[in-house]
């Protein structure tokens, strides 16, 4: 069942009150999360923002299949192998209280070429055949346009692990451990063109094996784009792998683009093509529904889905609700990516 991107035909009459104690939205996202982690039902709602940790985590059955094994074949382990200590980046390590379970970060996804079903994402993924080839299509203003063999891509920088923070447009959030390099490390190898200011991805569609994309309410492939000057920022991230090992697929295997100061739906996961523009790219999200999702897309607790408030976001490791944070936090970091600009919220204007 569909949450916070229904297909078009669902879209109208539904509520947006801010007056509204807990809006339609919110009383799914809750029941949606908690029945996740594990606590039944309605019943639970009441008490959900003060549950004790010890509840929400861990207490799913073990006859479950394995949510962590990597999608890759195991012949590509030895680049994934290294001491998690010496590959932390020195800014963004492990900071063990916040991080979110793996049980609970890794059966709690949106990837809807799988479902639209967050809890049930995980389980069709693990489904997904062994990756061993995978190319990655560059295309638009680069010097040389081409094909990279999977080796290639995950051998462009040495992996680096980076905790962050991930708030999800829906009100969700969580903190784990991505394993990766700099976004800026694949775009210098590819070499973009001067003229080249915006950078497009394009996800994988496997009629096959992803069965979410032969629900035709969607256009598939999924894509986003980012512009340049931000895909190069040291937060953008091409994330290989999760808690210290190779992805499993329903984090976006073999690898995913991360931007951690965006809503996370600016986080195209499985990509198969890269395409350099100079005009600002269309993206999925924006294509069927431009008032609530723009290019930018900056996560700021005063700027309103069209259906909820952004003020608050519900932590899935905890249970708990915290104030949202302007650019997740990541504010100082890169704030000045957009000063003077009126062009960086989902609301205004599209050209940049
Ligand atoms: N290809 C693809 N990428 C995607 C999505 C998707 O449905 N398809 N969902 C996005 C959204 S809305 C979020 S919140 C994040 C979720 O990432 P996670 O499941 O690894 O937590 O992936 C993003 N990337
Ligand atoms: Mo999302």
């Amino acid at each position: 069942m569909p949450f916070f991107h229904p297909p078009k035909s669902w879209r109208t009459g539904r509520p947006s009150s801010d007056d509204a104690p807990m809006d339609e939205s919110d009383f799914w996202n809750r029941r949606e999360i908690l029945r996740t982690l594990g606590v039944g039902g309605v019943a639970a709602l009441a008490g959900a923002g003060s549950l004790a940790v010890s509840s929400l985590v861990g207490c799913r059955g073990d006859d479950d299949p394995a949510y962590d094994t990597p999608a890759l074949h195991p012949r590509f382990e030895s680049i994934f192998r290294g001491n998690s200590a010496e590959r932390t980046h020195p800014a963004y390590g492990r900071v063990r209280p916040d991080i979110t379970p793996q049980s609970v970060a890794s059966r709690y996804n949106n990837f809807y070429e799988f479902t639209q079903q967050k809890s049930q994402v995980w389980r069709l993924a693990q489904r997904y055949p062994t990756i061993d080839d995978w190319d990655l299509e560059v295309t638009g203003l680069v010097a040389k346009p081409r094909r990279l063999a999977l080796e290639e891509v995950l051998t462009v920088a040495p992996l680096e692990e980076r905790q962050y923070r991930f708030r999800c447009v829906e009100r969700w959030s969580m903190q784990v451990p991505w394993l990766g390099y700099p976004l800026r490390s694949l775009i210098d190898r590819l070499g973009p063109l001067p003229s080249a200011r915006y950078v497009r991805f394009v996800s994988r569609v496997d009629r096959e094996h992803m069965p979410g994309t032969r629900n035709r309410d969607y256009h598939w492939p999924y894509f986003e784009a980012l512009r340049l000057d931000e895909a190069r920022h040291d937060l953008a991230f091409l994330a290989l792998g999760i808690y210290g090992r190779a992805m499993p697929m329903q984090h976006g295997a073999p690898f995913r683009v991360v931007t951690p100061w965006k809503y996370g739906y600016k986080s195209p996961k499985s990509i198969v093509a890269i395409e350099f523009t100079d005009r600002p790219p269309n993206t999925f999200w924006h294509r069927e529904e431009p008032e609530a999702y723009g290019l930018y897309s900056n996560v700021d607790p005063t700027k309103r889905h069209p259906r909820w408030s952004q003020a608050v976001e519900t932590d899935i490791g905890t249970g708990r609700d915290r104030a949202t944070l302007l650019l997740n936090g990541y504010a100082d970091a890169v704030s000045h990516l957009y000063t003077g600009r009126e062009d960086q919220t989902p609301t205004s204007g599209w050209d940049a």
